[in-house]
């Protein structure tokens, strides 16, 4: 209840509320291909509040929806202003999506309208949706409101020509059918399959699978969570093109993305 007041208040005042950057690296050329946006709370009194906490109470009492739309309206903002400042290379954003916001939200037209008035193409746009999502729209589309024929978001999305990944990749419910059903451009493979990549066999079978599967299906994997030179090493070994994580760089502010811009981690 505290937490939902209080984001209530953030929503409405947005000067608590703001949005870091995290770069995905090319493993071969270092160089930056991605930002991940990554929404930051300050709360006047408690501090930094981390969205693991206001996340899902967003998601339960629907402040998702002026969540979700504050982010996507910043990214834009940041981006114009990235532009503005003359940076000439403007790398694609990844942003996450919670369940709620693609059932409940059109976020194809916000997403229409908001790069068309911008002058973004809709391809620097990639949305980040863990596997619950897309079981979620698995079964929305055989429910009551919709069927097969019904609304699909993520075929909406795509077909405007924003990127789909998958995040958490190997955490959520393990069917693979939506694989099927919706190209995706990306998987992510979660971080807790990459700390012990080094030490432990299983995790090095799992990666070395998640990989192996992706390549025939031409999906693009990226490594969460890397923090070692020697996760890297094995990461390149299996043939991983993508990585993200702390041995690169930590989310920044909008205001320190110079470098990542150019393709510097
Ligand atoms: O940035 P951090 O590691 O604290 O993020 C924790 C979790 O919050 C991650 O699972 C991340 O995907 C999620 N998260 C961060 N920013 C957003 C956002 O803008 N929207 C949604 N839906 N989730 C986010
Ligand atoms: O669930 P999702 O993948 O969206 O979570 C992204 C979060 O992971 C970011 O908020 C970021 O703070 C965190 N993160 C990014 N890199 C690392 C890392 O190398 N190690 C750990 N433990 N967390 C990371
Ligand atoms: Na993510
Ligand atoms: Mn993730």
């Amino acid at each position: 209840v505290a937490i939902e007041a209080s984001l209530r208040a953030a929503l409405e005042s947005q000067t608590q509320l703001d949005v870091h950057y995290q770069p995905l690296i090319d493993i071969e050329t270092r160089r930056v291909v991605t930002l991940e946006a990554l929404v930051r709370w300050k709360h006047p009194i408690d501090g930094y509040v981390s969205p693991t906490r206001f996340i899902p109470v967003a998601e339960e009492t629907g402040l998702i929806a002026g969540l979700g739309d504050f982010v996507i309206k910043r990214v834009i903002d940041d981006m114009v202003q990235w532009r503005k400042g003359g940076s000439t290379v403007l790398v694609p954003v990844a942003i996450n999506i919670s369940p709620g916001q693609l059932s409940r939200c059109d976020l194809r037209q916000r997403i229409a309208e908001l790069t068309q008035v911008n002058s973004i193409s809709p391809a620097m746009l990639q949305i980040e949706l863990t596997e619950g999502a897309m079981f979620d729209q698995v079964e929305s589309r055989h429910g009551s409101n919709g069927g097969e024929d019904g609304v699909d978001a993520i075929n909406d999305l795509r077909a405007l020509g924003v990127r789909v990944a998958i995040d958490d990749f190997g955490t959520g419910y393990s069917s693979l059918s939506y694989l099927k059903r919706w190209r995706v451009d990306y998987l992510k493979i979660d971080r807790s399959f990459i700390r012990d990549l080094g030490t432990d066999s299983n995790d090095h079978a799992i990666v070395g699978a998640i990989i192996a599967m992706a390549q025939h299906l031409k999906i693009k994997v990226i490594a969460e969570g890397v923090e070692g030179w020697s996760q890297l090493e094995m990461l390149r070994k299996l043939g991983c093109r993508y990585a993200q994580g702390y041995l690169f760089a930590e989310p920044a502010p909008a205001s320190k993305c110079r470098d990542f811009l150019n393709g510097r981690p």
